[in-house]
């Protein structure tokens, strides 16, 4: 029987939960991430994306993209008090649900009672409810007959949209796709495929499977020839807890050259570190794994001093670790992973390199422009904060001694705009601002 999964994914998530809790920012350029040169932009709003900003690039790069976009830090608190209204909706619809990170899941419906004549209405409501209950979020749903189907689905229909495929035309959908669609085809297997003439899903159906087989190995060729044909019958596994966030390439011939070795450790370090940040985790350790030319494979770790959410940390302490391998004998395998998961940063969200301050093309002329760089601990620009007689606001800028205010909320008009000396002792920074149907959490 042909099985009817569900993916989805929150449009813009940490810039879209931004937006609304800041009503002066909806309709704007956001970019949520550290703004600095060391700095990664974790997601963009899709008014910013217009201009070209997107996620992983440096903070440097995003200004020069969109000045006058808003450059804020995360608020972690807040993604995932609506990352877990999210998953408890989707858990009503189906016990079987399984979140890839604060903003993705996929839905076996097979236990919804959701019928395939229904299907477009019951995800209209889906959409609506969550909507309702996040007070503004949107998803983009996908539904197909295995999960890499319903992810793509998810994908073509963003942002706001719903593609449900009928079985029947699945085959056709995926066709024209790049064959980095299929899961399990990263950049080096891309560039294989590349090699052999291979760009399009359809090019591998087409493709000899002897060739496949022989360019990416027996298990590799095998899937990819499968999933070319939309055969996937991987599970809708329901939260599993994950341990570790990690990554790792074989090569086709076994490197020697150390350049090579780190340019690609940095690039799978960036990729955890997406998935963690993704995952509103923070990690504690970095392990490096390397498999030698005679097949003897060494697993090494570090610790990072503290949970962080920077792709600096991860990827000094992974060069550092691969500085302890000789790897002259030849490296066949190469993998970086994360561990010791905690859900808050010891001082580092994004990694020192917090965005000091933002200016924003509506600006108040009577608005202060900062610069200089955040205390540790200190105001950082979208954080919560109280003023005694102001009432709630958030930091629009700090620096030289000085905090910027816009005191607007949720459901307040757009506010305005305050400067304070950062010890101005009527002014602290506070929790979130609860939503009213926010859902416990078992860890709390
Ligand atoms: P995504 O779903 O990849 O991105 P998005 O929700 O911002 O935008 P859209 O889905 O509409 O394309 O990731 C979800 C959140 O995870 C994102 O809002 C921020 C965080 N994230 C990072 O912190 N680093 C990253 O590199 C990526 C890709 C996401
Ligand atoms: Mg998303």
């Amino acid at each position: 029987m042909t099985r009817r999964i569900l993916h989805l994914d929150l449009d813009a998530f940490f810039a879209a939960v931004e937006q609304r809790d800041k009503p002066s920012l909806r309709g704007k350029a956001v970019v949520v991430g550290g703004s600095g040169p060391r700095g990664v932009v974790a997601t963009a709003s899709y008014e910013a994306r217009r201009f070209g900003v997107r996620s992983a690039m440096s903070g440097t790069e995003a200004k020069r993209h969109a000045p006058n976009a808003a450059f804020l830090g995360g608020r972690f608190d807040a993604y995932r008090e609506s990352s877990r209204i999210v998953m408890g909706l989707l858990r009503e619809i189906s016990p079987v649900v399984e979140p890839l990170s604060l903003d993705e899941a996929f839905v076996d419906l097979g236990s919804s009672g959701w019928a395939d004549g229904d299907l477009a209405e019951r995800v209209g409501w889906l959409r609506d409810e969550l909507t309702r209950r996040t007070e503004g979020l949107t998803a983009s749903v996908g539904v197909g007959s295995a999960k890499f189907l319903a992810k793509l689905a998810s994908e073509a229909a963003k942002p706001d949209g719903a593609r449900i495929l009928d079985p029947a035309e699945e085959l056709d959908f995926i066709a024209p796709m790049a064959v980095r669609s299929i899961p399990g085809v990263g950049p080096a297997t891309e560039q294989r495929l590349i090699t052999i003439g291979l760009y399009t899903v359809e090019d591998i159906r087409g493709a000899d499977k002897a060739e496949l087989i022989r360019e990416l190995g027996p298990s590799s060729g095998e899937s990819l020839a499968a999933l070319a044909w939309a055969r996937d019958e991987r599970p809708v596994e329901a939260s599993r807890e994950a341990k570790s966030i990690s990554t790792e390439d074989t090569f086709a011939v076994d490197l020697t050259d150390r350049t090579q070795l780190q340019a690609i450790l940095r690039r799978d370090a960036a990729q955890v570190v997406a998935r963690l940040n993704k995952a509103g985790l923070f990690a504690r350790t970095v392990t490096l794994k390397v498999r030698f030319a005679d097949f003897t494979t060494r697993t090494i770790a570090r610790s990072l001093g503290g949970a962080t959410g920077s792709r600096d940390d991860v990827t000094a302490a992974g060069l550092a670790l691969l500085e302890e391998v000789d790897v002259r004998e030849g490296v066949r395998l190469l993998g970086i992973g994360v561990s010791g998961f905690a859900t808050s940063a010891q001082e580092k969200l994004f990694g020192d390199e917090q965005p000091e301050t933002h200016t924003q093309t509506d600006e108040p002329d009577d608005a202060v422009e900062l610069s200089g760089v955040r205390g540790r601990g200190g105001y950082y620009p979208g954080a919560d904060v109280q003023h005694d007689e102001l009432g709630r606001g958030w930091v629009w800028g700090a620096g030289l001694g000085r905090v910027t205010v816009r005191f607007e909320t949720r459901n307040s008009g757009p506010g305005p705009i305050r400067t304070f000396p950062a010890d101005d002792p009527q002014l602290r920074q506070v929790g979130i601002d609860p939503l009213p149907l926010a859902v416990r959490d078992e860890d709390d």
